[in-house]
């Protein structure tokens, strides 16, 4: 795609390590300084988010052995077809979105539906790092420390029923903010959407933030989904609302394109894209290609959801 619309320069974007050292210690010295549990209250909004993953413990469920990628790479390359198609897009073109003031609103099935700020899942809910691979469906890969809780956290908190079976997930639709919207490349808002199983398990997770630092706008500010095994599709960004169903929900990929994205889009060397091969991913910053794993490299964990599952069908 070439459309292009005048690209503002997103001030937001080039907070530098400098700056970022600055911060911290303004944090550190807030924090200090109002002793206990109100701190938040005092702080600008970024600097709440920022306390909430100032003192990041590391999740034994982190990723080990393989480089991460750069800041740079992770907030430069990205996918956010709200901003723009190109992979430069998202960055050039997100300056103007607003990530704060946060809610999500949750419902469907569950016990205690509602509008919940985000300032209060950062309260309830300990943030960890965790690195995961992302693999794109596009056959490009990175390695990225998220900070983040895990899914299940939240949908404990707001009580399924006993008929919930799935989860959605939306995007939040502002034009005015977001350029991209003005081209009908896939059916807007975005939605996504899991098995409750799947958004249950402990690899599933919000995140809020990557490098230590709150999610910048193009990465999906300020809460999106990461979900390692599947390809980053299904990572939805800037989540507005949860509603768990009975029924599995409409996802914009599967609509946009049924033949080349179905539901559970799991990531798997072994069924190609109708029109290219899934062996093999370019690790973002290498020459040579590398073999895609099964399930992304987390088969160990989640291979026992799609037990007597075809997966050339359920693809
Ligand atoms: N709302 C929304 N979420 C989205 C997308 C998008 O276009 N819109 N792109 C997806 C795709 S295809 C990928 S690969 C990942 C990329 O995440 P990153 O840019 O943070 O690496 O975001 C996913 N989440
Ligand atoms: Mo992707």
């Amino acid at each position: 795609m070439l459309i292009r619309t005048t690209p503002t320069i997103p001030t937001r974007d080039i907070t530098d390590e400098r700056l970022y050292v600055n911060r911290r210690a303004f944090i550190r010295a807030s924090a200090g300084a109002a002793a206990g549990g109100v701190a938040g209250l005092l702080l600008p909004r970024d600097a709440q988010g920022q306390a909430a993953i100032a003192n990041l413990r590391k999740s034994p469920l982190s990723t080990t052995g393989e480089a991460l990628n750069s800041f740079e790479d992770i907030t430069s390359y990205n996918n956010f077809y709200e901003f723009g198609t190109d992979k430069s897009d998202p960055k050039a073109n997100s300056g103007r979105f607003k990530p704060a003031p946060w809610t999500v609103k949750i419902d469907g099935e569950v016990g205690k539906p509602g509008d919940y700020a985000l300032e209060d899942l950062l309260k309830w809910f300990p943030i960890e790092e965790r690195v995961y691979r992302l693999r794109c469906v596009e056959a490009w890969s990175m390695v990225i420390p998220w900070a983040g809780f895990p899914l299940a956290d939240l949908l404990k908190r707001v009580e399924p029923t006993s008929k919930a079976r799935f989860v959605e997930f939306v995007t939040v639709q502002r034009p005015a903010e977001m350029p991209g919207l003005r081209y009908p490349v896939l059916e807007w808002p975005y939605r996504e959407g899991l098995r409750l199983d799947e958004a249950l398990h402990p690899l599933t997770l919000m995140a809020v933030g990557l490098y230590g630092k709150t999610l910048l706008n193009q990465n999906g500010a300020p809460l999106r989904l990461v979900v390692p095994w599947k390809y980053g599709f299904k990572s939805i960004k800037s989540i507005v609302r949860i509603r768990l169903t009975t029924n599995q929900p409409q996802t914009s990929w599967n609509l946009s394109a049924p033949q080349e994205y179905g539901f559970y889009s799991n990531v798997n060397p072994q069924v190609d894209h109708p029109r290219w091969s899934q062996a093999r991913e370019r690790r973002i910053g290498e020459f040579f290609r590398r073999e895609t794993l099964m399930f992304n490299g987390y088969a160990d964990q989640v291979a026992g959801l799609y037990k007597g599952m075809d997966l050339k069908r359920n693809y």
